[in-house]
């Protein structure tokens, strides 16, 4: 029971401890962002109570109707991030260029990017669906002053910490900084994340998938082909496979991390290059998942092995436990990935 105690915060401190080289920066950046989503969940949660649901009227990068929470949600990391003193520059969904921090508010190195996804799946808001942020790590490559764009555009693989934090039926935030993943608990009647999932593991072969289904007719035929393939009846290899999609990423993730499952979003005919975003969806949950055993790829490769070519590409999204992935590229492969 004495684990249940163990805070976010000293669970942080205790992993810095067993790195020589940590100056603490790392500790703080991550208890910053733990604290704005602290807060965002307050929100998420009186959302249904205050006149905070609805559009806000204007249109992210994306295209996208901006709902209130996405707004305050934004708002309310790049604040903490700048007052924090961490990171020289913050890059966001809802950004369409990256936001440099200049070191006018202390005289820490700044020596971190933070990419995020302030409210995933916030189109689920109205519908009380568990939704989620989604952050992503990196140590800066210059060296003094505001970061730049090729501090911003580092591929996944040279991340130093990831996390989503869902905000379901509790809020949970999950979270690797290279040496495993753990997840927490937000016990709002004392405000602190409570450890709640030391060393998570993800099963290596699942009998769950999750994609929208809607597009099948514009997925490739090899896609076609999985997707049929996992709904056969075959005891020896578990299928059918269950199809659980709740049309929120962390969501999905989330459930799939504990329980096993593949996440699919491919590119189809609409969606070339994939739906999910590289820097704020797909590289730190390709993290997570690689920590935790699992496989991340865009159906051919590594996606934390992707250099990135701007802020806001999109990939297509394969992840989950590792079996079943590498099923799915067998699938994707065999049709040598012929276009649709
Ligand atoms: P679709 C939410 O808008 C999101 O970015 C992810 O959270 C989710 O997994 C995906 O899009 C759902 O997309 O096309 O199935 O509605």
């Amino acid at each position: 029971m004495l684990n249940k105690l163990q805070t976010l915060y000293r669970h942080i401190i205790e992993e810095e401890r067993k790195i020589p080289e940590a100056t603490g920066q790392l500790s703080d950046l991550l208890g910053d962002i733990a604290l704005a989503c602290k807060v965002i969940s307050l929100e998420v949660n009186r959302a249904g109570l205050i006149d905070i649901l609805g559009m806000t009227g204007e249109k992210n990068v994306q295209g996208e109707e901006v709902k209130k929470l996405d707004d305050y949600a934004n708002t309310l990391l790049k604040r903490i991030m700048q007052m924090g003193g961490h990171a020289c520059a913050l890059c966001s969904e809802e950004e369409e260029t990256f936001v440099p921090i200049d070191e006018v508010y202390n005289d820490f190195s700044h020596k971190y990017i933070v990419h995020f996804d302030p409210l995933d799946g916030s189109s689920n808001i109205d519908a009380n669906i568990s939704i989620g942020t989604i952050f992503s790590i990196y140590k800066r490559i210059s060296t003094k002053g505001p970061g730049t764009i090729e501090d911003c555009l580092q591929p996944g693989y040279r991340q130093v910490a990831a996390g989503y934090v869902v905000y379901g039926s509790s809020t949970i935030m999950v979270y690797t900084a290279g040496k495993g993943v753990h997840g927490f608990t937000l016990d709002p009647s004392v405000g602190e994340f409570l450890l709640s999932y030391r060393n998570m593991t993800t099963p290596k072969k699942s009998k769950t998938y999750s994609a929208n289904e809607g597009n099948y007719g514009k997925w490739s035929s090899g896609m076609r082909k999985y997707i049929d393939y996992l709904k056969a009846s075959d005891g020896k290899t578990g299928r059918p496979y269950s199809s659980r999609y709740v049309g929120s990423l962390v969501a999905d993730f989330h459930r799939n991390l504990l329980y096993g499952g593949i996440f699919i979003y491919p590119a189809d005919e609409k969606n070339r290059n994939g739906k999910l975003r590289l820097m704020y969806e797909a590289n730190p949950l390709a993290f997570i998942v690689e920590q935790a055993g699992g496989r991340a790829t865009n159906g051919e490769k590594r996606i934390l092995d992707i250099q990135p070519e701007s802020l806001h590409q999109r990939t297509p999204l394969f992840i989950g436990s590792e079996d079943d992935v590498v099923q799915a590229e067998k699938f994707l492969l065999f049709e040598n990935g012929k276009e649709f």
